[in-house]
């Protein structure tokens, strides 16, 4: 048996892995010791990758569909049709007619030929991911008042933080190392403050669990601010010397009615004093937060109002204290270095810009793409209306994890050409045209960024099971079959040193630089060439961070007389995003049964529903059948469900209402109706998705 040093493929903690290789097989993993990250621990998914990649259930060959069915065939055969089908839709309405959507699994080598893919052959910047329907709000956020949307300190700082706040983010279940390690904080004297409409674990533990009602974050923190405004508990010397001018802010927060923010968010005026004594005067205050700021419509200025805080306070810049947002996939942080992002080209340089685009038209040997691309559910919206004819969806699936289900299947169904490329057949893969078999994180080489900007090293164990092949290569063949050459890259290393070249922040970044150590992090060049472990120390990548008046901003629908309950969504710790690989794991699907409602036991009771009864949810875009959980977690009036179950898949109920800045959809708010279904009677399986779930695949 052999030991290859790896990195965990779900949650963006980035744990440091072994995997433990026999006869050409991952037959387990471990834990790899001294990792600056997990410090010799893995939480339960970690410990099941090896089910994850298995190769039953692998996609092994390319597949071509055919009267509806799907049928083996060879690479060449199925590269030629995929190159045919872009190639008329490019011929049919240009580059606007073509888009690729990338993959926050894959690696940073992968993410950088997507969006070459798309800029340099397609010529197209309709290049998108997750992000989008994740931290987009941060990215457009940040970018705008601190010049930077990724997490300002290293996991590790939360050891020297003595104020620990985490704003809509359940990080003991989706961050679990990081959970973990905000709790021995707590144990060594930290104050724990949690803000979530739900008990989650970590608020059930912290010292101070602001039970917000939804949607209200602007609120909340816009009336802590001005309590501290108020009472001259901001940090004076530090808005003098660090930021642009706070009286507009000021103005605008002495102008709210402290009682009517109150009223808002649900929290009394005496506890919010008490956070914002506490947070302002903490030596070292660590924010961190997920999706509960950024799903929503008011997505950007939730974190605007995050920032201000922050900034106000001076709780950034140091060790122990920042603002982070949890980067949730395993790299989608680095699918946004990568420039797999409709705005940016690598290392977030603007794709608007006719320099950068010289640049790299230079640097890549061809024209590159001109006009603005599309946002990933923007291309949605384009397919229904006739202008997006093809699509390249590389390791996503959109149908069960994008908002308002019955949409998505509506755009696949208008597009002409749909290619997806997977290592399983997903509920998107199963509606593509041609479905090409991608390798794991296992069988190649490469690198993931995780949240806190650690570029890691991943290595090659295993051949990939059958024809598969890693995503770049993939990439390169059908650039060759369009005519372009600059894909054929001799192997992952010399893509990096490709990427080093262009992206100012990796300049001083090498394969055998990230070995030397557990990874760097960016900036990593000629300024900071052992990484930067903290941002923003002494200045702001636009100089002096801007302070910026947002105001609250209700959720798009409300619980009315037909749709009476409020609805979100959340994850469960066993199972993660679309559950393609989780769902392989016999370990961690016993845990939980498939696709479950959350209900308060008096809201349940007052329908006469029993625990795990059957009930038919519905909302304005689509409805579906599952069982409840009753839990005190959630306030009454207010239902959940996790998105990991094909089978009850919460998105054909979400609203793709959208923040106007990032396009991000409100995935954390809706209104539904709630129907029992006769005691005993089964909930039925979603139509339409599958009728098989991806275990027995
Ligand atoms: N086990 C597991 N881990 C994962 C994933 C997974 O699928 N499974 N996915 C990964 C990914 S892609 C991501 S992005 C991260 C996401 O990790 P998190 O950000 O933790 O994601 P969620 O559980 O969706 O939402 C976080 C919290 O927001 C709260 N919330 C809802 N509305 C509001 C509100 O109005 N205000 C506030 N303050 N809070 C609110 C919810 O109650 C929930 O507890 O997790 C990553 N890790
Ligand atoms: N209702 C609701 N919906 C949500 C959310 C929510 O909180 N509520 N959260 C949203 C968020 S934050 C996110 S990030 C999205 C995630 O949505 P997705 O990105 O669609 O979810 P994943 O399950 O991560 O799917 C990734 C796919 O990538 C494949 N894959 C893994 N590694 C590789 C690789 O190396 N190459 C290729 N080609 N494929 C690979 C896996 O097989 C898997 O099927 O879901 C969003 N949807
Ligand atoms: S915390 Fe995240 S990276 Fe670490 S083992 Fe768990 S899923 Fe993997
Ligand atoms: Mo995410």
């Amino acid at each position: 048996m052999r030991v290859v040093p790896s990195i965990c493929t779900f949650c963006g903690v980035g744990c440091g892995l072994g995997l433990r290789v026999e006869d050409g097989r991952v037959i387990g993993v471990e834990p790899q010791p001294g990792h600056p990250v997990s410090q010799g621990q893995l939480c339960a998914k970690g410990w099941a990758s090896s089910f994850a990649i298995d190769p039953h259930g692998r996609l092994t060959q390319p597949l071509i569909k055919e009267h509806g069915q799907f049928r083996p065939a060879s690479w060449d055969e199925a590269l030629d049709l995929v190159a045919d089908g872009l190639r008329s839709a490019l011929d049919e309405r240009g580059p606007s007619g073509v888009g690729v959507i990338s993959c926050a699994r894959a690696t940073n080598e992968d993410n950088y030929a997507a969006q070459k893919f798309a800029r340099a052959v397609l010529k197209s910047n309709n290049i998108d991911h997750c992000a989008r329907i994740c931290h987009s709000p941060s990215v457009a956020g940040l970018s705008r008042t601190l010049g930077s949307g990724a997490m300002s300190n290293s996991i590790a700082d939360i050891d020297q933080a003595d104020l620990i706040l985490v704003v809509g983010a359940d990080v003991t279940e989706n961050h679990a190392m990081i959970g973990a390690r905000m709790l021995r904080a707590q144990a060594r004297g930290a104050t724990l403050v949690v803000v979530d409409p739900r008990k989650t674990r970590l608020a059930r533990l912290a010292d101070i669990h602001l039970q917000l009602r939804l949607g209200s974050n602007i609120a909340l923190l816009n009336g802590l601010l001005q309590i501290i405004l108020a009472n001259g508990w901001e940090n004076a010397a530090f808005l003098a010397e660090r930021c642009a001018d706070i009286a507009p802010l000021r103005r605008h927060l002495a102008a709210l009615s402290l009682e009517q923010c109150s009223a808002q968010c649900g929290i009394g005026v005496a506890e919010l004093e008490r956070v914002a004594y506490l947070f302002s005067q903490a030596k070292a205050a660590f924010t961190a937060y997920g999706m509960g700021i950024t799903q929503f419509q008011s997505g950007t200025n939730n974190v605007i109002a995050l920032s201000n805080l922050v900034l106000a306070c001076g709780q950034i810049g140091r060790p122990g204290t920042g603002i982070n947002p949890l980067r949730g996939q395993n790299n989608v942080q680095g699918a946004c270095d990568m420039g797999c992002l409709p705005n940016v080209y690598p290392g977030y340089q603007e794709a608007s810009d006719p320099a950068v685009r010289a640049k790299f038209a230079a640097a890549w040997g061809t024209e590159v793409a001109q006009a603005p691309g599309l946002t990933s559910l923007g291309m949605m919206h384009a397919a229904q209306q006739g202008e997006l004819r093809a699509l390249l969806i590389m390791g996503e699936d959109p149908l069960q994890t994008d908002p308002d289900q019955n949409q998505v299947a509506r755009a696949f169904a208008a597009l002409d050409f749909l290619v997806v490329v997977e290592l399983s057949l997903t509920a998107t893969a199963q509606q593509a045209d041609v479905v090409l078999p991608a390798a794991a994180f296992a069988e190649k080489d490469g690198t993931f960024t995780n949240c806190e900007r650690r570029v890691q090293r991943i290595r090659q164990a295993i051949a990939p099971p059958g024809l598969a092949r890693s995503d770049w290569q993939i990439l390169g063949e059908l650039a060759a079959r369009l005519g372009y050459a600059g894909m054929a890259w001799r192997d992952a290393e010399a893509l990096f040193a490709e990427i080093t070249a262009l992206t100012p922040s990796f300049s001083a970044m090498s394969y055998p630089a990230l070995e030397a150590k557990h990874g760097l992090q960016w900036p990593c060049d000629a300024e900071h060439p052992r990484g930067s472990p903290i941002l923003h120390r002494q200045r702001f990548p636009i100089g002096r961070a801007r302070l910026l008046a947002v105001s609250q901003v209700d959720v798009d629908e409300l619980p009315d007389a037909e749709y009476p309950f409020a609805f979100t969504t959340q994850r469960l710790h066993f199972h993660y995003g679309c559950g393609s690989m989780t769902r392989k794991s016999p370990l961690l699907e016993r845990e939980t049964p498939a696709g479950l409602l959350f209900i308060h036991p008096m809201d349940a009771a007052e329908l006469g529903l029993a625990q795990h009864q059957g009930v038919r949810v519905r909302s304005r875009r689509g409805f579906l059948e599952t069982r409840i959980e009753l839990t005190d977690d959630l306030p009454r009036g207010t239902l959940s469900m996790p998105y990991h179950f094909i089978e009850a898949p919460c998105n054909r109920l979400t609203n793709d209402a959208q923040d106007p800045i990032s396009k991000m959809p409100e995935l954390k708010a809706c209104a539904v109706a709630l129907q029992p279904l006769p005691p005993g009677q089964a909930p039925s399986r979603a139509a339409g998705a599958s009728e098989v779930t991806h275990a027995s695949l």
